[in-house]
Formats: structure tokens, sequence, C-alpha cells
């Protein structure tokens, strides 16, 4: 039974629904971000409406001392965490390799690199020590498939790949299962940090696509972690209808007005 749940990232997107999702199903969560105000926000709503317990940390993942006693701040209950969702990332910019800024580059590999190294190394030893638990890693198709202008956002996802893989071998005989989850196309605010904080740029990578949701990925998510005990989810990829991969997607062109 998954009683604790530990989602980075937790302030939008993907990690608010999947922290949603997890309260539904009666876990108590452990979530971060940076934005005080939405944890804030986010754990007295779960709390209020499924009575479970909520530890909100505020702290940025970049930050290797921040994450450290961040996680060694979780205790009581909440020690064993079940479940780890290594969700908190970003792309900044999107630029052909020779313009690309060297400050979106370092973002990126701290964030959805570093960040994630600091968090896992951190709670794995727990869940090791506890005979089990699950990580979930929240990849993208540019794990595997990198795209033009974005080489640092995919490098820092086939990381995330090869980070899975790696763990899983690692982890064997351990009983902790490693799942990667590889979304395409996911309306967040993703588009909009990465152009940031152009809204009309932002909107329009969803232009004639119906993309994926947040709960869309979430529901993968959950889905992982409901196997029985000798099952392991090695990946999930999944895309919107519109979208064959990173490389092709259909759009829907406006209708000229038939009057
Ligand atoms: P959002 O921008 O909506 O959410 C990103 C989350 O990451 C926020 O909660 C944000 O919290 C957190 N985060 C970012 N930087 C930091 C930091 N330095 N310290 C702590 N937390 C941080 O985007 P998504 O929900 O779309 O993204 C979630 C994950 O999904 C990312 O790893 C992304 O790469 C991946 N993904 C997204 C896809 C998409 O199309 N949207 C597709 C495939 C994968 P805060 O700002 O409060 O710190
Ligand atoms: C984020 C989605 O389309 O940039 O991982 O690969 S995409």
């Amino acid at each position: 039974m998954v009683r604790t749940v530990m989602v980075t990232g937790a302030t939008s997107g993907i990690g608010e629904a999947t922290a949603r999702a997890f309260a539904g199903e009666g876990a108590n969560l452990i979530i971060t971000g940076r934005r005080w105000d939405r944890l804030k926000a986010l754990k007295k709503e779960l709390e209020a409406d499924h009575g479970v317990e909520v530890l909100a940390l505020a702290f940025d993942i970049r930050d290797r001392k921040q994450c450290e006693s961040a996680v060694d701040s979780i205790s009581g209950d909440l020690a064993t965490v079940d479940v780890l969702v290594n969700n908190a990332g970003l792309a900044a910019g999107l630029d052909h390799f020779e313009e690309g800024e060297v400050n979106d580059w370092e973002m990126m590999i701290d964030t959805n690199v570093k960040g994630l190294l600091y968090i896992t190394r951190r709670i794995v030893p727990r869940m090791v020590a506890a005979g089990g638990g699950h990580v979930v890693n929240i990849g993208s198709i540019a794990g595997t498939q990198p795209y033009e202008k974005g080489a640092v956002y995919c490098a820092s996802k086939h990381a995330v790949h090869a980070l899975s893989q790696g763990m899983r071998i690692d982890l064997l005989g351990k009983g902790v299962k490693v799942t990667e989850i590889r979304p395409g196309m996911v309306e967040t605010e993703f588009s909009l940090v990465r152009f940031h904080g152009d809204e009309r740029r932002a909107g329009g990578v969803y232009d004639g696509v119906t993309p994926l949701t947040g709960e869309d990925v979430a529901e993968a998510v959950l889905w992982a972690i409901m196997q029985p005990p000798h099952v392991n989810i090695d990946e999930i990829v999944l895309t919107p209808l519109a979208q064959a991969n990173a490389y092709y997607t259909f759009r829907q062109k406006e209708q000229p007005d038939a009057k």
C-alpha cells in the first residue's frame, strides 16, 4: 500500500496534477517547489478535501545543501517515502546551439539532472533500508529524440533516460522499482517558462493541437504505481494523438469563415 508520496515540482502542471491524483487515493504527500504561496494553498486544499497529511517544502532543487536539508527535515510518519516522483524540471530557451544562452543551459542541467540526483541520492537509501519503494522519473520524448534548437534540454532528458536505466540496474534485488515516464506535448506552464514569460510564443506551441494535460500524465504515473509487487513498469511514452513523435505534429488549420 502506498502511504507516502514525494512529488518534486508540485506547484504547477504535471507535478500538481500528480499530487492531486495521489491525494485522491488517500496517500500522504510531500510536495516541493520554490513558490511557497502555491505549496501552501495546495497543502490546505488536499488536507481539507482528502484528509491526508501534506508536508510542503519550499526550496530550490538546484541547490544541493537546500535539497539535503529539506529531505533530512522529513520525519515521523512521512520519513519512509514509498514513492518519489522526480518531476521538477524545465526547458529554458529554444535556440540554435551557437546562439544558446549559457545561463539557460546551466539552469536546465542544474534542475533536470543535478536536482534529480540530489533528491534521489538522499531518498533512495531510505527506500533500500525499508526494503522497498518506487522512483518515478519524469523524462520526455526529448529523452530519446533530440530536436532542433533543443540540444541542451534534450541532453538533460537523455540523462534522465540513462539514469533511469542505471538506477534500475543498481537497485536490482533491493526491492526498489524505477519507472520513467516520457510524455510528448503537455499544456502546463512549461512553454511559458521556456519562452521566459512570453505568453504569445508559449500559446503558439499548442496551436491547432489538443495537447496532453497534467492529469493525463498523472494517470500514467498512478497506473505504474498500482501494479502488483512483482511487476516493474520500465517506461511509459505518451503523446497527444496529434503528435507522432518529437518531429511530426498534425495541426488543425483554422477553417475560413463560410459566410
Ligand atoms: P511546469 O512549468 O508547469 O512545472 C514545473 C515544476 O518544476 C514547477 O512546480 C516548478 O516549481 C518546478 N521547478 C522548476 N525549477 C525548479 C527549481 N529550481 N527548484 C524547485 N522546483 C523547480 O512544467 P511541467 O509540469 O510541464 O513540467 C514538469 C516536468 O515534466 C519537467 O521535468 C518537464 O521537463 C517534463 N515534461 C514536460 C512536458 C511538457 O510538454 N510540458 C513534456 C515532457 C516532459 P517552482 O517554479 O515553484 O519552483
Ligand atoms: C517537453 C516536451 O515537446 O519539448 O519535454 O519534447 S517537448
